[in-house]
């Protein structure tokens, strides 16, 4: 089992000294980043120290020094994010120092989105993305965007406080055959279901597969509301999007 002083970032061994206070979650938190590089560290101590300009600087050094995109995303930008939710969720710190994370978070994903977005390979479907009615998190749905994109897919970014009709015009207009709805709150979960009986009223629900996911949403709460399926991060959103379709061929042929 890792311990603390296996993290070399003295930063990194503070906060978790200072504000982490379950044990398994000082445990995972010590296990992850004795694992990331030194350079990973730097980037996530960054993203929950909200130094943005750093974290600019940071990712895209890393990038040119040959790390690949998707490790600076998971073991470093996600990585620091984590802490963020901690401390948030302890009320060591509040929405504006969360903003200036999520602002730092932003400032690396714009030079991760070019890479993972560009796939250079035939399209093979076409989702409709958006974060429910109520909801304003999208740092998770966009990280699922980028990948997605750069699995090939051509994606209708909605963005946030996305209503059942903004989805349903959207399947429609772009002859979207996957749809896919992102919820970070316990209360706009339920918008899930709701945007999801809007389809069915429609009579549109057959036309098209509906994926779900965010921090709160599990595999039972997708399969309570109908939905097709249940993604836990960005690559599961892939697989999921591409089984979907796979699933959707099958029932049409
Ligand atoms: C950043 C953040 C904010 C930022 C959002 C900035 C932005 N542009 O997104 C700001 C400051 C605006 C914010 C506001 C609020 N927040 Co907030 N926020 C967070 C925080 C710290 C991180 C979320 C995040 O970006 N995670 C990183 C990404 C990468 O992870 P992710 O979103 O889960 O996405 C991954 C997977 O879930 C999956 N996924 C996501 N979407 C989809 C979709 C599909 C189809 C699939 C397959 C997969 C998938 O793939 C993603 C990539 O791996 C979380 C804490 C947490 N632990 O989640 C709280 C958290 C979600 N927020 C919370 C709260 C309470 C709020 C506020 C109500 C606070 C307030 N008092 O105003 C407001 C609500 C505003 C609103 N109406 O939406 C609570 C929710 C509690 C609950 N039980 O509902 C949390 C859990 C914090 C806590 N208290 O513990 N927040």
């Amino acid at each position: 089992m890792a311990e603390l002083s296996d993290i070399e970032n003295e930063f990194i061994r503070d906060e978790i000294e200072e504000y982490l206070e379950r044990p398994e979650e000082i445990a995972l938190n010590i296990e992850l980043y004795s694992k990331a590089s030194v350079q990973m560290q730097a980037i996530a101590a960054a993203l929950f120290d909200g130094a943005h300009e750093e974290v600019d600087k940071l990712t895209s050094g890393a990038l040119d020094s040959g790390v690949e995109a998707l490790e600076v995303m998971d073991n470093g930008l996600i990585l620091g994010m984590g802490i963020v939710g901690i401390k948030f969720r302890e009320n060591f710190i509040f929405v504006p120092e969360v903003l200036a994370c999520a602002r730092a978070m932003k400032a690396g994903m714009a030079y991760i989105d070019p890479i993972l977005s560009a796939s250079g390979i035939d399209p093979i479907g076409t989702v409709v993305m958006g974060t429910v009615k109520g909801d304003l998190h999208d740092i998770g749905k966009n990280l699922c965007i980028m990948m997605l994109r750069g699995s090939g897919f051509v994606v209708h970014d909605l963005g946030v406080d996305t209503s059942d009709d903004e989805f349903i015009e959207a399947i429609e207009e772009h002859e979207a055959t996957l749809l896919g709805m992102s919820a970070l709150l316990t209360t706009t979960m339920p918008n899930m279901g709701k945007t999801i009986e809007a389809f069915i009223d429609e009579d549109l629900r057959d036309d098209v597969k509906i994926m779900v996911g965010g921090a709160p949403v599990t595999q039972e709460f997708a399969d309570d509301m109908g939905a097709d399926g249940y993604g836990e991060d960005a690559l599961a959103c892939v697989e999921l999007a591409k089984q979907l379709l796979q699933e959707l061929a099958a029932e049409t042929e």
